[in-house]
């Protein structure tokens, strides 16, 4: 309800003050009670708040499982997460932000779910989406952008992953173009960035992200064991997946702004300080061929650009990579 969007801003905005019923009931607008009620709810969620004599109530724990009402607490954009749609179990959040997006979804709006049934990566290929350890969303984008443009937003949202990851558990995760980051060479993030358009009219990107939070070894299927990672087996520890979930949201608005305002070049820039591939010696396969040679780094669009060993130049606009 608005009530409880406005109670959890004003703990935002408070940060580590208190705040008293009386100063929450004239915040929000409402009665005491009406107050006492909210604070009530938040604790049957798994919210811990702390309630000192003639202080008031602070927020001293969030819960284990990601509430609407976490992800709204500390959230400091303008538009990117404002809108969150939460879900228990989907077949993939991709599909559910397709129909939103049709359904003419503000831009920002959010789709996450605590497990997918049938996640996805790119080519038909499965992504494995295991309940309450990972970050599973999908975020819609509505940019002015013409069509060959669109890849650059998966490059975008690669940094502001990393970015966020390495602010919350200082870990020092690198992006193997298109799409993929990799700590200590195994994957714990894949994007997989798909597009609602008409002629060369975009009219909206979907963003999905899948991040392997607090998965352990075993959680994992035997055949992504040697491939795949989590933060918790690379950190040692639980890592708060709201906390990420902010985080991200935060970059993106961020660099997505920086984006619209002065196009692909910043962005490259910073990119660019995150690839492991580049100047190094690669295969690119599609589904047709495989180019050997070695990256030598991106356009000025995001097109990864190889030198083959006969010396000639390939632009590669998707494909996966091996290193
Ligand atoms: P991709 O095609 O680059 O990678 C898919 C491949 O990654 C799989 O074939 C498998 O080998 C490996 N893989 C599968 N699951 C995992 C995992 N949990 N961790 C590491 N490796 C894995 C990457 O595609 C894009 C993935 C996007 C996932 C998000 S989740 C939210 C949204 N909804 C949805 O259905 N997909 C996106």
């Amino acid at each position: 309800s608005q009530l409880r969007k406005d109670l959890l801003d004003a703990f935002t905005n408070a940060g580590e003050a208190y705040l008293s019923g009386q100063v929450i009931a004239e915040l929000i607008g409402c009665s005491r009670t009406a107050v006492w009620k909210h604070i009530e709810e938040l604790r049957k969620e798994g919210f811990e708040l702390e309630a000192v004599r003639r202080k008031g109530y602070r927020i001293v724990k969030t819960p284990e499982k990601i509430t609407a009402d976490e992800l709204r607490l500390g959230l400091k954009t303008n538009f990117i997460g404002k809108n969150v749609h939460y879900e228990e179990s989907v077949e993939s959040t991709q599909k559910i932000a397709h129909r939103l997006a049709y359904d003419n979804a503000p831009e920002g709006t959010v789709i996450i779910a605590e497990e997918q049934v049938a996640g996805r990566g790119r080519m038909d290929r499965k992504w494995h989406s295991p309940k309450y350890t990972g970050i599973w969303m999908s975020i819609i984008l509505r940019p002015n952008i013409p069509l060959p443009k669109a890849p650059q937003l998966t490059l975008l949202t690669a940094v502001a992953i990393v970015q966020a990851i390495e602010d919350l558990t200082g870990l020092l995760p690198e992006i193997k173009w298109p799409n993929d980051i990799l700590i200590r060479g195994k994957k714990v993030t894949g994007i997989l960035t798909e597009l609602e358009a008409e002629a060369d009219r975009i009219n909206s990107i979907i963003i999905g992200i899948g991040m392997n939070v607090n998965q352990t070894r075993e959680d994992f299927p035997v055949e992504l064991q040697e491939i795949a990672t989590s933060l918790f087996i690379e950190k040692g520890e639980k890592v708060s997946r709201s906390d990420l979930i902010k985080g991200i949201f935060r970059n993106l608005e961020k660099l997505y702004l920086l984006y619209l305002e002065e196009g692909f070049l910043p962005i490259k820039f910073l990119w660019e300080g995150y690839a492991i591939s580049i100047g190094r010696k690669i295969t690119a396969r599609t589904l047709s061929n495989s180019i050997t040679g070695t990256a030598k780094g991106i356009t000025d669009d995001g097109v990864l650009i190889m030198v083959d060993d006969h010396g000639k130049t390939h632009h590669v606009y998707s494909a996966d990579i091996e290193l």
